[in-house]
């Protein structure tokens, strides 16, 4: 049996994300595969509950960057190994709001943690592990925020001042210029284009399978 694909689609908030993911489930079972759609943090039941402990506001009690990007990590790990990897082993292909390019651009260009305290972190939880396509949504912060505001409470890490998502922009560009498996979207275009772009960027990946 073939192992399945992993791929993640990564951005801002309100950067689309969502409809981009129904798209590429869709082409995906087109294709005739199985698809496992996740999400980071959470995934399964532990995860989601560090997703709800990482993005709570913790009024007085300040959230250290450090204990942000263990938990982080600490999800991820559950993730890989409970659902990320045993899926691809059977042959099921993986779709993921979020992978740890979110880590090393929120964390470390956002939150300005060093790489010699993140990539410790990667190699204990992932070995190398990595997607085979990662779809990074482009907007602009004031772009995705404004829609993503429009949605109503913002969490603990959407509160951040806005050159916390300027760093963590630009950390994301740096990222997949030097990915080979990254294809960047401009996700400022209308929804039409950006899904045609999208499809597009899919149907190369597919033709190099
Ligand atoms: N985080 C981290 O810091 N480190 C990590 O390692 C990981 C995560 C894994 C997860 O929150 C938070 O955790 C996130 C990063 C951090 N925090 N922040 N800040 P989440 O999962 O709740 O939030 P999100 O991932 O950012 O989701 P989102 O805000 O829902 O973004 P989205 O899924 O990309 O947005 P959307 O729902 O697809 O679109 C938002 C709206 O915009 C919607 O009404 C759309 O119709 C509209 N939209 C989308 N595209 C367009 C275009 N092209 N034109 C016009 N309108 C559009």
């Amino acid at each position: 049996m073939p192992k399945g694909k992993f791929i993640v689609i990564e951005g801002l908030e309100g950067a689309g994300k969502s409809s981009a993911i129904a798209l590429i489930k869709s082409a995906i079972e087109h294709a005739g595969h199985q698809v496992v759609s996740t999400r980071e943090p959470g995934g399964t039941p532990m995860a989601e509950a560090i997703r709800e402990c990482v993005k709570k506001d913790w009024q007085d009690e300040q959230v250290t960057t450090e204990a942000e990007l263990l938990l982080m990590y600490a999800a991820r790990a559950q993730l890989v190994a409970n659902v990320i990897k045993p899926a691809l082993n059977s042959g099921c292909w993986v779709l993921a709001d979020r992978h740890d390019m979110s880590s090393r651009a929120y964390q470390g260009g956002g939150r300005q943690v060093p790489d010699s305290m993140i990539e410790p972190l990667r190699e204990i939880t992932l070995h190398g592990f990595h997607p085979d396509l990662t779809l990074y949504l482009d907007v602009e912060p004031e772009v995705g925020l404004a829609r993503a505001r429009g949605r109503g409470e913002l969490d603990r890490i959407e509160q951040a001042d806005i050159s916390f998502f300027h760093r963590t922009r630009e950390k994301y560009l740096r990222l997949c210029a030097d990915d080979s498996n990254a294809v960047v979207i401009n996700a400022m275009q209308d929804m039409d284009k950006v899904q045609q772009d999208i499809v597009s960027a899919f149907a190369r990946f597919m033709g190099q399978q």
